[in-house]
């Protein structure tokens, strides 16, 4: 999907069916070094140009961007996240990543499919133009109402695009992990009605806020694509503002209550060049 294309109303429903958005894909491995060591080192030489074109050649795709890291710990040496609008493309490039040092050097030790999407829980224009003349006293239906609500608009439209086609940080330390809501016999999410999920979330994203320019996220939807209901990619410029926010979200209502939580891949951005000394190619 063109991110300059309409995006679709996120008033239309309560529940917003994320139609629109690219695709994301998380991509961790591990490096054969035992592999990589039998070859030369023209052959060596030969691997890293192909992957560094490739990662080129991505880049320079139209709506897709290509991360990657020197991951921390031997959970994963290698990671990259890709996203792209076209699913075909998503694959085509995966399938080459995963080969362009030649076989056996890469073995996949986790990956992750998801979707960006808008959220089901922001602000509609009626609950905005509501807050204003119960809370702020204007008119209905007056010009100065108006203005706020075409204001109001214009906000949305950039924040709403942001989310369907952000534009990733290059921040050094990522995080990513997979979640989901508890749908447990006592607390399950999924049985909430709307406005209680929306207030909880509402608090969610207060608590959030808090670490904006600390931290950049992108929320991803992954219902019936992977084995959880959502990728969070996490960027920040150390690991102690990683390690605080998701610390302090814990105790937030709607995480403490609702939240489950997959296995943790910290990794660290690094330019193509620096990587491979980093990680031994
Ligand atoms: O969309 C927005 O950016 C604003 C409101 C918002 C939503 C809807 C928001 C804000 N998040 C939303 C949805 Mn979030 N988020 C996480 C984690 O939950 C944990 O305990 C840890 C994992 C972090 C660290 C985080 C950070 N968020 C979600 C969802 C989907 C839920 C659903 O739709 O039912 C999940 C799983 C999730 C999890 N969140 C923010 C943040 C931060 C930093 C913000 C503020 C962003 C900003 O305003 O710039």
């Amino acid at each position: 999907m063109n991110p300059s294309a309409p995006l679709p109303d996120p008033n239309e429903s309560d529940r917003v069916v994320p139609r629109e958005g690219w695709h994301v894909l998380h991509l961790f491995y591990h490096i054969e070094q035992s592999q990589w060591a039998l070859h030369t080192d023209e052959e060596k030489l030969e691997a890293k140009t192909r992957l560094a074109e490739l990662v080129q050649e991505i880049r320079s795709t139209p709506s897709t961007q290509l991360l990657t890291f020197s991951m921390v710990s031997p959970k994963s040496d290698l990671g990259f996240m890709l996203l792209t609008d076209d699913l075909h493309q998503a694959n085509d490039f995966e399938k080459r990543l995963s080969r362009a040092l030649g076989p056996d050097i890469l073995s996949p030790v986790y990956s992750y499919l998801s979707m960006t999407e808008l959220s089901e829980y922001t602000t509609t224009e009626e609950q905005y133009a509501g807050d204003l003349v119960r809370d702020e006293g204007f008119a209905p239906g007056s010009a100065e109402l108006e203005a706020k609500l075409e204001e109001f608009r214009k906000r949305m439209e950039k924040y709403n695009r942001d989310r369907l086609y952000p534009n990733m940080p290059d921040w050094p330390v990522f995080c990513f992990y997979p979640m989901s809501k508890r749908r447990g016999a006592e607390h399950n999410w999924f049985h909430l009605d709307f406005e209680t999920r929306r207030k909880l979330m509402a608090g969610h994203a207060r608590v959030g806020r808090t670490y904006a320019g600390r931290i950049r996220q992108l929320i991803t939807g992954s219902t019936g694509l992977d084995e959880w209901e959502w990728g969070v990619t996490l960027f920040s410029h150390n690991t102690q503002d990683i390690k605080e926010i998701v610390y302090e979200m814990r105790f937030d209502e709607v995480s403490a209550l609702y939240a489950e939580f997959g296995d943790f891949y910290i990794g660290l951005q690094l330019p193509l060049d620096e990587l491979f000394r980093r990680v031994g190619l």
